[in-house]
């Protein structure tokens, strides 16, 4: 071997192994640049949870927004007091419910809601259970609201009642502080107290904490009839039917000689309103 294969043989050795030097630090950047690769994968799958969890956290902020908005319209309530002097036929709305009722701020004030208004000239057909419920009549004559409706409306709030007897030109009224009337599944029972007026107090007494009945579905305590079959109409009737039944709008013509609206003494039209106490 002569003198320049040796310092060719040399520098080739010493080229290689610097060359595999080279590699490996190539090598150790790949292996660096993948580790880094891999971290920010991790990173990445790591924003991608926290933003699923901010969709999520939007998703349910949205959901009780829409709540609070149907909680916003619940507390949305129209009733008679928001209505002027001459009110007439109004939709009412409170809570979820919304129907059209008869206002009248004549008879005793602004903003009453008329649940009744008979006379005892007309006779309107047999009112059985579900009637009473759904109530019955026309706003321009007389009529009864409901058993339902009254129950919500005073069940929503608590409500006074005002009822104005007429004979001819007699006008006698019973005022009561307090009125409610429970659900159907306590069969519409009647509260009231408070009350004040120009006749003596018949219902307090007598028809108070009552059950309602009609002549499909006795309530009342008499064991051995049905007091809305013998006076032709529903009321809260007591044990023995009591004196003040003021619903009595389906008499036959021929029957008003025996029966009338009844309050102690007989009236020729009634009127009961109540208002948000
Ligand atoms: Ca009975």
């Amino acid at each position: 071997m002569t003198g320049v294969d040796g310092r060719q043989i040399k520098s080739e050795a010493v080229k290689s192994k610097e060359f595999q030097k080279q590699l490996e630090e190539q090598k150790k950047n790949i292996d660096q640049k993948n580790q880094e690769i891999s971290k920010f994968h991790q990173q990445l799958e790591e924003h991608k949870k926290s933003i699923e969890e901010k969709n999520q956290q939007i998703s349910k902020l949205q959901n009780d927004v829409n709540k609070s908005d149907v909680k916003l319209e619940d507390l949305k309530e129209i009733n008679c007091t928001s209505f002027g002097d001459d009110p007439g036929v109004q939709k009412i709305s409170f809570s979820h419910y919304s129907f059209d009722v008869l206002c009248d701020s004549k008879t005793a004030g602004p903003g009453w809601t008329v649940s009744c208004s008979e006379s005892m000239v007309k006779k309107i057909s047999t009112g059985n259970w579900a009637t009473y419920r759904e109530g019955f009549g026309s706003f321009d004559g007389d009529f009864f609201l409901g058993l339902e409706k009254i129950h919500r409306l005073t069940s929503y709030k608590p409500h006074e009642l005002y009822i104005c007897m007429k004979f001819v030109k007699q006008m006698t009224y019973a005022r009561y502080e307090q009125f409610e009337i429970a659900g159907e599944s306590d069969e519409y029972q009647l509260s009231l107290s408070g009350f004040s007026g120009n006749v003596r107090d018949m219902l307090s007494a007598l028809n108070n904490n009552k059950k309602f009945s009609t002549y499909d579905r006795d309530n009342d305590g008499w064991n051995d009839g049905n007091c809305a079959l013998k006076y032709h109409g529903g009321w809260w009737y007591p044990k023995f039917c009591g004196i003040s039944i003021l619903h009595l709008l389906y008499h036959d013509a021929e029957d008003l000689m025996g029966y009338s609206i009844d309050w102690n003494s007989h009236f020729k039209n009634v009127k009961m309103l109540i208002r948000p106490a």
